[in-house]
């Protein structure tokens, strides 16, 4: 336990690169305040406006305080209080009858509730584990972004957040820090103070485009040919660090074949942008030294939204940026931290591991996985899921099916939440859980580079238990007798990471926790030498693995599932390309049910461009109807420029039944799947909207 001195430090656990140290004040008992820690270098002492109001979240009056069990029907969100025993023996009965007779029909369910190594997947990955259960594919968010990293640079590394201060040019491409990435904003700031030219490259005038000198407004998903097209650019003109390229890249010859396929007057027809726009930009980009790009997820919410990362990656080791630490590119810097997946997890104890684990279900089809009937291919039917750390019934796509799949009356679901979110009005069980402030963390970064300690500030609220407890008292009621479920959350952190990597040399857990956080040993410019993690070592534009696959081994645009060009008779029907990004004062779907917060965001919004709204007879402030075959919402329009032609944008993600229709944007998403890393394509989606 912390001392109880003025203030606990604990971490910001919420799925953001920017990680924040807090210090949290309590009064006699009660968190009354949290601030971003003055002391911590990427925090500089500033917390987002979400996350400032976390004392209000964890004593919020609608915290889950006790378990609770259905008593009406499916999904109408009717519970009786029970004990945590009689929850543990319900749970129990439940799972051991399945799992003693077809283990595989039972499915976890979780994301990044929380990020900490140990309240994410580590007691509850060896329960699923030892029970033999489905593993669910955590998919919907990143993946194709990391399969795009680790084809070309073998991992998910890059450029350190701090050194785009002294940046040149900043490529900020297909993120919005000022909602989504604070820290690095703020560091993009002192840069443009210096100087530097700062570059959007988003379909949406995003806040973050609205500041920055220059804003491409590319269709979505057309990301992959602009990178093509740069490169075309740059090989043209020969703006290229032939040293760079010869010393630590595999597969130029083959690159600059595919890149010549892409001249700009073609890539400015599929981009819809200037000709002359891509060509200034190549320019630029490739004869500024320290260029930088900050590029992030929301490229790779297409079909080809693998292609596109592994397209972008390539950039800075073509004209040899890395030669800078004010140059380079980054996605995340997730890769750097040296966890022990292994000993966290323990894959092991699946019955059939190594040689046969068990069955992978990708999180981003879970509507259709529910609604399966099971048959050969696809493996027996689920019967239990188990939801934690995640909100499935607002946020994955494809919405009506997730929600039809989860109101089966004959599926077991169990809920692990604080609230009462969409998802937990389906569960069986309702388990309350403890807050970051309630319990034990250790945590990476994915936008910085430091490993951090999180102690318990304040006991839990009402009888919530940590994530782990619950698994470990599930567990202990199945009279499972395998010792590492029964692990303290002390222990578990202490194995977290390998302290005897060279990135943390002379650092252990305990030193940690004292601390609070220790930065990785890692050099300021980490590729100027080289050094990649790939097979070969080098930056691989060329891909021998992915060869391997049957897959194309070079970078590519591939154009989007749902776009005149992917499927032109889909797109003369739902001719509205639409995009779901996140809300400012919204974490995914965390926060929405607070009220300071939800009346900041007011209303599902949807910005429609004056082209596409006059036709429809829509005006600023109407109620409109979004639709497609999947599924249809409604939200007030806001008749502006800020999304080019052909483009719609709803600011996500709402709770279904906090929204005036009871729907959200994921009633139109699809299951589709991305190019490499099987993640979701949310953007990936055409629409018709008419005046409601
Ligand atoms: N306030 C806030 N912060 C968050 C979150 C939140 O919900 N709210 N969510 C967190 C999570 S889980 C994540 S993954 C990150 C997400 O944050 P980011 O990684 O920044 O990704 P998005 O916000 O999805 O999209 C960023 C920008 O990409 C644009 N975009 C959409 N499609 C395309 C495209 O095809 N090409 C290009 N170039 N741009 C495109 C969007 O208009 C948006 O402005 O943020 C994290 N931080
Ligand atoms: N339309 C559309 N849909 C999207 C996106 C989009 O841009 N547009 N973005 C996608 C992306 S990038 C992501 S990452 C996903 C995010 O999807 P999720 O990972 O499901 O994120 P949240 O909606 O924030 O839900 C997390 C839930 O975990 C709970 N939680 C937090 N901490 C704990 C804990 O310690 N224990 C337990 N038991 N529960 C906890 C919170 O209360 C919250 O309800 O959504 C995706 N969905
Ligand atoms: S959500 Fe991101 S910016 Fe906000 S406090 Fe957490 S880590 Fe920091
Ligand atoms: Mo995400």
């Amino acid at each position: 336990m912390n001392a109880p001195t003025e203030f606990a430090r604990a971490v910001c656990p919420h799925d953001c690169p920017d990680t924040c140290a807090m210090r949290v004040t309590v009064v006699d008992g009660r968190a009354i305040k949290v601030v971003g820690d003055p002391d911590h270098p990427p925090t500089q002492g500033a917390l987002c406006a979400k996350v400032t109001r976390y004392a209000e979240r964890v004593h919020h009056p609608q915290r889950l305080t006790t378990p609770m069990k259905r008593i009406g029907p499916k999904g109408e969100g009717r519970f009786a209080p029970i004990s945590w025993d009689e929850a543990f023996q319900l749970a129990a009965a439940r799972l051991s009858a399945i799992a003693s007779r077809t283990p595989e029909a039972i499915l976890p369910y979780s994301y990044a509730g929380t990020m900490g190594l140990v309240q994410g997947d580590s007691i509850a990955q060896r329960f699923f584990h030892k029970i033999g259960a489905s593993q669910l594919d955590r998919t919907i968010c990143a993946a194709a972004g990391a399969a795009g990293l680790k084809y070309t640079y073998g991992a998910s590394l890059g450029m350190l957040t701090e050194f785009f201060a002294e940046s040149e040019v900043i490529l900020i491409w297909g993120s919005n820090p000022i909602a989504s990435n604070l820290h690095f904003w703020t560091r993009a700031q002192e840069a443009k103070r210096r100087g530097a030219r700062l570059i959007a490259i988003d379909p949406y005038r995003s806040l973050t485009a609205e500041k920055c000198h220059q804003h491409i407004a590319l269709k979505p998903g057309t990301d992959g040919a602009l990178a093509l097209g740069m490169m075309n650019v740059l090989i043209a003109e020969n703006i290229l660090d032939h040293a760079y390229i010869a010393a630590h890249t595999l597969g130029f010859d083959e690159l600059r074949a595919r890149a010549l396929e892409y001249p700009p007057s073609r890539v400015a027809v599929i981009c819809g942008v200037d000709e002359q726009v891509i060509v200034d930009l190549a320019r630029l980009y490739g004869s500024t030294k320290k260029a930088a790009i900050r590029t992030n997820y929301g490229l790779q919410r297409v079909r080809g939204g693998g292609n596109a990362v592994r397209a972008i990656a390539c950039l800075p080791s073509l004209t040899g940026a890395w030669r800078e630490r004010a140059g380079g590119a980054l996605l995340s810097s997730g890769g750097w931290a040296p966890v022990d997946t292994h000993a966290l997890q323990r894959p092991d104890l699946m019955p059939g591991w190594p040689s046969k684990p068990t069955r992978v279900i990708n999180m981003n089809a879970i509507g259709d996985a529910l609604l399966h009937k099971g048959n050969a291919t696809f493996g027996p039917k689920i019967e239990a899921i188990v939801v934690y750390n995640s909100n499935p019934v607002a946020v994955a796509p494809d919405s009506e099916r997730v929600a039809a799949g989860f109101a089966r009356e004959d599926l077991f679901t169990i809920v692990l939440e604080h609230f009462q979110t969409d998802t937990a009005d389906y569960a069986d069980l309702l388990l309350p859980a403890t807050t970051q402030l309630e319990h034990l963390d250790v945590h990476k970064s994915y936008g910085h580079t430091d490993v951090m300690a999180n102690l318990p500030a304040i006991k839990p609220v009402g009888e919530a238990l940590s994530n782990t407890d619950i698994f470990r008292g599930i567990a202990r009621r199945m009279e499972l007798e395998e010792p590492a479920l029964f692990e303290s959350d002390e222990t578990v952190a202490r194995n977290a990471f390998r302290w005897e990597d060279k990135a943390l040399a002379g650092v252990d857990w305990e030193e940690l926790k004292k601390v609070g956080w220790v930065k990785l040993a890692i050099p300021d410019a980490p590729f100027a030498e080289g050094g990649f993690r790939t097979p070969s070592g080098k930056c691989e534009f060329y891909s021998e693995r992915l060869a391997q696959l049957g897959l194309d081994p070079l970078p590519d645009y591939l154009p989007p599932y749902e776009s005149a060009d992917g499927a032109p008779e889909l797109a003369a029907r739902y001719p509205l390309a639409m995009i779901s990004p996140p809300a400012r004062n919204f974490l995914n779907s965390t926060f929405v049910n607070i009220e300071s917060l939800r009346s900041t965001e007011g209303e599902p919004h949807l910005d429609i461009h004056p082209t596409d709204a006059a036709p429809r007879n829509i005006a600023e402030g109407d109620q409109v109807r979004i639709f497609n075959d999947r599924g249809s919402m409604q939200a007030r329009a806001r008749v502006t420029d800020k999304a080019r032609e052909g483009l719609v944008v709803g600011l996500s993600i709402w709770w279904k039944k906090l929204a005036p229709d009871g729907r959200n944007a994921n009633q139109v998403t699809s299951q589709a799947l991305t190019d490499l890393g099987g993640s979701a394509t949310f953007y990936d989606c055409l629409v018709e909207v008419e005046r409601a």
